[in-house]
């Protein structure tokens, strides 16, 4: 049974910011308003992990041009034919502070698609079709904006102004491609990059005196002859990744001895978890999701899903090399095998080869860590409403694989406004997993509050954007529709499983 995508042939049922005119006049003259940082090693080493290149705002304003292009790039396995922001891999890191105004001129500058059949809902297809989604922030999801409807074609502009607020959260965000149908194909190419944004946490005495680091995390996925024009590789679970850290395949890692460093982790995959250790150092994680941690926690193992970002005080306890590893495991019925993913060297702490100039950091904050206003608890009297999402897959001759991923019994449907909720309301939303595998649930606009996972609660209540609902398992949290109306979705961060259904509508009336 096919469905027309309704996307493309009953637009009118949706609202109209998913109509705004996608075109190259809209494109205003962008002039460009940023600072241009070259990708370097924070410690001025040759052979250490570059952070990405990096553009940060100026007086209140990151004014960029952004493009997705077709580029050639050496990946471990061979030359590969991967879609990208600004041809970069990762794309460009933007630097930005709560206040700031963020204007990407974009151009989809890549191909005509190949596809003449028409379009069909949730099956992969038009991969040269596309739009960037700002993930996590808390802005509008209208218009111009972090807008996940729009469809920009190959040779059309289109301008987007993000307005972010004032008391932002201050953490590790990202953008990615965003439309439905051609999300796993482009982000499984690489199409990715960091988004910082300055804050309290940065202020943190004990972070603020230690050098940062970028880490995105991406297993870029090369189509079998040149680009990627079906899904079929993206699709296996268990299909052989090289990841790489900032586009380098097993980099060096330095830190000296002693030394504490803020490493800004991103997990820009596709499908594959990442637990992350790193034997040998101490993990404190001080942020998740973009959202300080009520305190500093040591952690054993870094445990990020695709589409978590992690603040992390890295502290090296004594010189010599050490893995940064992804230890075997097990992704519901799935066993993942161990990732070598760098070398981490420790130095001694007098190392002539760095220069004197360099921060040099040691401790790790002890005491709570900044709070912010749209992160203030949600307690059991603020709740207006209690929904339930149970997540599914289903056979179905004719889906893609014949699969459908859905949400209560549903695949996704761009018409269909699946949780309609007033602004300034609060909900608690219990997630029920009815498959052997775990699903990143990841919702735009308003982070949320997790409660409890498997029936066990989390006494740390920790903000998140994207949080795993364990296999067969359960996960409850709690979200706040506050300061935006309008539009947004909830879906399954493993992309695959997005472009086949696994996604819901939000509809905010004020
Ligand atoms: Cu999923």
């Amino acid at each position: 049974m096919m469905r027309r995508r309704a996307l493309l042939a009953g637009a009118a049922g949706l609202s109209s910011t998913a109509l705004l005119a996608v075109g190259a006049d809209a494109v205003l003259a962008a002039q460009a308003e940023a600072t241009m940082v070259p990708g370097a090693s924070p410690l001025g080493l040759a052979d250490d992990l570059r952070n990405p290149p990096e553009l940060r705002s100026t007086h209140g304003v990151l004014r960029t041009a952004l493009d997705m292009r077709v580029s050639r790039v050496a990946l471990p396995g061979g030359l590969a034919e991967l879609r990208l922001f600004n041809g970069m891999l990762p794309g460009p890191t933007l630097r930005i502070s709560a206040g700031d105004t963020l204007e990407v001129a974009f151009n989809n500058a890549m191909p005509r698609n190949p596809d003449t059949k028409p379009a069909v809902a949730n099956i992969p297809d038009r991969f040269n079709t596309t739009n960037v989604h700002y993930h996590g922030f808390h802005v509008s999801p209208r218009g111009n904006s972090d807008n996940v409807y729009l469809q920009i074609e190959p040779g059309q502009r289109f301008n987007y102004v993000l307005q972010i607020p004032k008391d932002h959260p201050a953490g590790n965000y990202w953008y990615h491609p965003h439309r439905h149908g051609s999300v796993a194909a482009q982000v499984a190419s690489g199409a990715a990059g960091m988004v910082v944004i300055r804050g309290a946490l940065d202020d943190v005495p004990e972070i603020r005196q230690s050098i940062e680091r970028i880490l995105v995390l991406q297993a870029p996925v090369p189509g079998i002859d040149g680009l990627l024009k079906a899904e079929d590789p993206v699709w296996p679970l268990d299909a052989e990744r090289n990841f790489l850290i900032n586009g380098q395949f097993r980099p060096r890692i330095y830190l000296r001895e002693g030394e504490v460093q803020h490493w800004r982790v991103l997990h820009a995959g596709d499908a594959q978890f990442l637990p992350l250790a790193l034997d040998g150092l101490e993990l404190h994680e001080v942020g998740r999701d973009g959202n300080p941690l009520p305190a500093a926690r040591q952690v054993a193992q870094l445990d990020i899903a695709p589409g978590n970002r992690a603040n992390v005080l890295v502290k090296a306890l004594k010189p010599g090399v050490f893995r940064l590893r992804r230890p075997a495991f097990m992704q519901g019925k799935q066993p993942l095998p161990e990732l070598h993913l760098a070398d981490v060297v420790v130095l001694a702490a007098a190392d002539p080869r760095i220069g004197k100039e360099i921060p040099f950091g040691r401790e790790i904050p002890k005491g709570a860590l900044p709070t912010n206003t749209i992160l203030r608890p949600i307690a059991d009297a603020e709740i207006t409403g209690r929904r339930q999402f149970v997540l599914g897959a289903s056979d179905v001759k004719g889906y893609f694989r014949d699969t459908e991923f859905t949400i209560n019994g549903k695949p996704f449907d761009p018409g269909r406004d699946d949780v309609r909720a007033r602004l300034g309301t609060a909900e608690e939303w219990t997630f029920v997993n009815k498959t052997p595998f775990p699903h990143p649930i990841h919702i735009h606009v308003n982070p949320f509050q997790v409660i409890s996972s498997n029936g066990v609660p989390d006494p740390r209540r920790p903000w998140l954007d994207t949080c795993a609902v364990p296999a067969a398992g359960t996960m409850v949290m709690r979200t706040r529709f506050t300061d935006f109306a309008g539009r947004y979705v909830m879906h399954c961060h493993i992309l695959p499983h997005e472009d086949t259904g696994m996604m819901i509508n939000i509809s905010i009336e004020s």
